[in-house]
């Protein structure tokens, strides 16, 4: 038998083709040049790089890689996985910058955009020189969107749109919005440059969690756009819940990034920190703290990598996507808090990734959908019965 990898217990690597090992090593390289030696200092000031970080993930073909053509890099969507898988396992907030740009903003416009606003926006979101945001949740309207509030209304030929959006990722760095608004035909999106009169946003600030992240309040107030800024081609709220499908494939294996790094953390920290004369990993109860996460780690890996085969191949149901996003987010959560835990103290101290990941996937367990609207997804697809309302 082969001599086994800490990390991969399974040889789930030998399921990868060169090229999505390839993929892997570049992101793996970036995050360990561009994010790493500076992410624990992003976190404790409450800040990202975002423009900066955008351009060089941009370089390297990362932002929208999964969509064809107007610059975009065209890769599979398991190569996509694997760039979130290592990201994430950076910090989810990085993961959060690429997932937003490519899987939302860039993914909205790629699919039911005109020719002019594909052409205008994607090439240079592709690159990272624009930044875009994706304007769903309202302050009111968080896991029911359908309810929302906002409002579109045609003036002559121009749409004008007033309301509010809340919690929207790279909002206020964004050079170009994605927002979905009410009007007499249903739920439509605007693409909305964000110099247009009336649109402000502002940071929010005293987040514990998704801190080297940019999160914004959108407020748009008589925000004239021409009648070209809808998206034409989708209508009703399987529009922005056709992103949400992208997005959270990507944290289906994002979160196994971050269970990793608080797992390779674990073990490490385990067999050097000694107490009562041994290191700790020679106890019994920390070996099955280790075993447990491993056991949940390749399973989450699996999951994922099952989820790409299936998504290059036939094609995967929201129910199967909610599936993997409701175990892989709870299992990396778990992850990160056992890993605390073999830390002692110092789990709790910047020194060491694993409370930022366990806080930031209290984020990643509620936005894309809370583990509660999955679980009811796929209570639906079982039942056939809707528990929402
Ligand atoms: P419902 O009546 O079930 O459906 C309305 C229409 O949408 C269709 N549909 C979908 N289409 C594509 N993909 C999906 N996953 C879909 N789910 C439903 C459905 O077929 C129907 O189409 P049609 O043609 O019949 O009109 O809608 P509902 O109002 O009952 O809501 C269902 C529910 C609760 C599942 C949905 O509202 C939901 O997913 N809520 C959660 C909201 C959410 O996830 N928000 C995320 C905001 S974005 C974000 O968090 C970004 S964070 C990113 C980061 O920083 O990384
Ligand atoms: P609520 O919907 O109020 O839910 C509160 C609780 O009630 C949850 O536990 C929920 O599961 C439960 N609940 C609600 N309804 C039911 C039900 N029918 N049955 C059982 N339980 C229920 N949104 C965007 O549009 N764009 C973004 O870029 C974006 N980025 C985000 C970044 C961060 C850091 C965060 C934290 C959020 C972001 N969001 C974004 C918003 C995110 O999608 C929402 O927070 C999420 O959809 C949940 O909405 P809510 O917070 O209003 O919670």
């Amino acid at each position: 038998p082969q001599p086994v990898s800490p990390d991969d217990l399974l040889d789930l690597d030998s399921l990868l083709d060169d090229e999505e090992r390839a993929v892997r090593e570049t992101v793996r390289q970036v995050v360990d040049e561009h994010v790493r030696p500076h992410v624990a200092g992003w976190y404790e000031a409450g800040e990202l790089p975002a423009r900066e970080l955008a351009l060089e993930l941009g370089r390297v073909g990362l932002l929208g890689m999964h969509l064809e053509g107007y610059g975009c890099a065209g890769t599979s969507a398991t190569a996509y996985g694997l760039a979130c898988l290592e990201l994430e396992a950076g910090d989810s907030g990085v993961r959060s910058l690429v997932s937003v740009q490519g899987s939302l903003a860039m993914y909205a416009i790629w699919a039911y955009g005109s020719e002019e606003h594909k052409t205008t926006w994607l090439p240079r979101m592709a690159t990272g020189e624009a930044i875009g945001c994706f304007g769903l949740t309202e302050p009111d309207f968080g896991s029911n969107p359908g309810g929302m509030r906002t409002r579109a209304r045609k003036d002559g030929s121009d749409w004008v749109l007033d309301g509010s959006k809340m919690w929207i990722t790279n909002g206020s760095i964004a050079d170009v919005a994605v927002v979905w608004a009410q009007t007499d035909e249903g739920v439509r999106g605007f693409v909305v440059p964000t110099g247009t009169p009336g649109f402000t946003a502002t940071v929010v600030h005293h987040k514990m969690s998704l801190r080297a992240s940019v999160t914004s309040e959108l407020v748009l107030e008589g925000v004239r756009l021409p009648a070209s800024a809808e998206l034409p081609g989708v209508q009703g709220l399987k529009g922005p819940l056709g992103c949400l499908n992208e997005a959270r494939f990507g944290i289906v294996f994002g979160a196994v990034g971050a269970a990793r790094d608080c797992l390779l953390t674990a073990i490490d920290y385990a067999r050097t920190r000694v107490q009562f004369d041994r290191p700790i990993g020679a106890f019994q109860l920390t070996q099955a703290k280790l075993a447990d996460m491993t056991v949940e780690y390749s399973t989450a890996l699996l999951l994922a990598l099952h989820l790409g085969r299936a998504k290059d191949t036939r094609g995967v149901a929201p129910a199967q996507i909610s599936l993997g996003k409701l175990n892989n987010v709870r299992e990396a959560l778990q992850i990160a808090r056992t890993t605390r835990t073999i830390l002692g103290a110092n789990g709790i101290t910047l020194e060491y990734p694993v409370m930022r990941h366990a806080n930031n996937l209290e984020s990643v367990l509620t936005y894309e959908g809370t583990s509660e609207m999955h679980a009811l997804t796929i209570g639906q697809a079982l039942t056939g019965e809707q528990a929402f309302r």
